[in-house]
């Protein structure tokens, strides 16, 4: 039977020209109704609810093996690796910490807007969604075999994936086209009926896509009981360096300055993993590697069975602009690095030491600095008396005094390769931060907050400067541009720690700027010059506008 031509129609060819077009169809039998067309709506819920399950059932099949395995997440960390640094930096000054939550809400809206369109370039034939399905799949796929920690098992959640996503959109859209309109046709009880169950199915599609990527993501959160004995066993190891007591007069929280040790529940955290590793302490090890003498693998028990350490440090983020609260204390237990490093035996000429996250991340750390006597480098494993949280580096982490986090902090580190600067580059370094990164002498005004409004009296201003691993001296407040005045300071716990600070003023009503500027205990005073983040830490004055009735 000849084909022949159904439908005459024109599509514009650009400027305003058209050009007729036929489109030629299957022919339709004698007497046989027209081929049905899922109406658009539809369509794209097929679309929609097909990638759904498909992503649901990845999460919850990763969720159960292997969270590592989630195809969504494992493309959000892609993301994440490949955005060009100019669009992370953007991310993190837009959202702060909320950038992942922000970037999982945006990879959703991208992927429910492919699977629309797909479902409604498939009203007739489902090829065009299976193709999107099936490529979404694959990049699932791709994405999972590049997780650091890939393993033959974790090909498993995406290939379900992908499976549940083809069947569900064959199965939807057999369902849609039954019950999709024969155009020049009555409906008919048995059409009724269709569309009911086309209906409930896609209601169950929607409700089980839910519950299992729900329930697939809260398996997958990581284990909380993985730190519970080894809190217990870091309580009864061998301490051979005690921290300092913390004197109440360590801070002055009472005029609005942070307690002296951050609740590790309240500690900044700033890493560019998605996902927190859930590393168990028993799989856990470190390979020291490289330019030494006697290459060495640490397992957990190696290192609970060293002389424990413990020691009260500030950790500060580069990124952290003037006045941000980018900046945490904890009292750090762990090994002191330089021990280890000597045990091994660093080859003269390597001048950086590379550290390895199981989470895929890198920095070099100055092997300089890390064999500095006193400068209490460590490998942490605890924090504030517990073990490390698992978005704090657990089972194990670098401390480093002195040096900003993303040169010298890795969590959840698992390499450690004696090695050069000239050799390789860290994550951060490929992305125009700098390669030394010492912390840069600075003062933050807590109180009074921005924008406050205050009675009149006397005012107290009270805040934080810190100067790692120098420490603070000295640190002057300013009122209004007038003469610096100094402040009381708190009683100084170690040099690697943040020093809390206050001073009184009287002012009158009307509106007030305060300044503040810290000097360290090597006479090195804050520079007043402006400078952000990028590439090394920003530096200035703060200042703080406020009123007083
Ligand atoms: N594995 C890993 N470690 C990392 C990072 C990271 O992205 N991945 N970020 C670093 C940066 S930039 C900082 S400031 C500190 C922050 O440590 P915290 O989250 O415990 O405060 O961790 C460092 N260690
Ligand atoms: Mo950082």
């Amino acid at each position: 039977m000849p084909r022949r031509p159904r439908i005459v129609t024109s599509v514009a060819v650009g400027r305003g020209q058209t050009c007729p077009v036929s489109i030629t169809e299957a022919p339709d039998r004698a007497g046989e109704p027209a081929a049905p067309t899922i109406p658009r709506g539809w369509a794209a819920l097929v679309g929609v609810l097909a990638v759904a399950a498909a992503v649901a059932a990845g999460q919850l099949v990763a969720g159960l093996l292997s969270p590592a395995s989630s195809p969504y997440l494992a493309v959000g960390d892609a993301v994440v690796r490949l955005s060009p640094h100019w669009l992370v930096e953007f991310a993190k000054a837009a959202f702060g910490t909320a950038d992942k939550p922000v970037l999982l809400a945006g990879m959703a809206v991208v992927i429910a807007g492919l699977a629309a369109l797909a479902g409604i370039a498939s009203r007739r034939h489902p090829g065009p969604g299976i193709a999107v399905v099936v490529a979404l799949g694959v990049l699932g796929l791709g994405a999972v075999m590049f997780e650091p920690s890939f393993s033959p098992l974790d090909m498993l959640a995406p290939t379900v994936s992908l499976v549940v996503g083809v069947a569900v959109l064959r199965w939807l859209h057999g369902l849609a086209l039954a019950a999709a309109d024969r155009p020049g046709e009555a409906v008919r009880p048995a059409d009724v009926s269709r569309r009911a169950l086309l209906v409930r199915s896609a209601a169950a599609v929607g409700v089980a896509s839910f519950a299992g990527g729900a329930v697939g993501s809260w398996l997958g959160r990581g284990a909380g009981d993985l730190r519970g004995p080894v809190t217990a066993r870091i309580a009864a190891a061998r301490l051979t360096e005690r921290a300092p007591a913390i004197p109440a007069s360590a801070a002055f929280p009472e005029a609005g300055t942070p307690t002296f040790l951050t609740p590790n529940a309240d500690f900044y955290r700033i890493d560019t993993a998605l996902r927190v590793p859930a590393l168990a302490a028993e799989d856990w090890s470190l390979r020291i590697h490289g330019m030494v003498d006697a290459e060495r693998t640490l397992t957990f028990d190696d290192l609970l069975s060293r002389p424990l350490v413990e020691r009260p440090v500030t950790l500060t983020c580069v990124s952290n602009p003037v006045g941000g609260d980018l900046i945490s204390t904890a009292t750090f237990t762990g090994v002191d690095l330089r021990d280890l490093l000597l045990e091994v035996g660093v080859r003269p000429g390597a001048d950086q030491a590379f550290s390895t996250s199981v989470d895929g991340w890198y920095t070099g750390t100055p092997v300089d600095v890390l064999l500095e006597p006193g400068r209490g480098a460590m490998l942490a494993i605890g924090m504030n008396g517990e073990a490390l949280p698992l978005e704090h580096g657990f089972p194990v982490r670098m401390v480093v005094p002195g040096l900003y986090g993303f040169v010298s902090a890795t969590k959840w580190v698992t390499g450690l390769e004696l090695t050069t600067f000239a050799a390789k580059d860290g994550f951060w370094l490929q992305r125009g931060w700098a390669q030394r990164a010492p912390i840069k002498t600075q003062s933050r005004i807590d109180s009074p907050r921005g924008f406050a409004e205050l009675p009149a009296g006397r005012v107290t201003v009270a805040g934080i400067a810190w100067s790692q691993p120098t420490g603070i001296a000295r640190v002057e407040v300013s009122m209004d541009g007038g003469p610096w005045q100094d402040a009381e300071l708190a009683t100084e716990v170690s040099g690697d720690t943040w020093r809390m600070w206050r001073a009184e003023f009287d002012v009158a009503p009307g509106g007030h700027s305060v300044r503040s500027r810290a000097t360290a205990a090597d006479g090195v005073v804050q520079t007043a010059t402006e400078a952000d983040p990028v590439p090394d830490g920003a530096t200035g004055w703060p200042d703080v506008a406020f009123s007083v009735r």
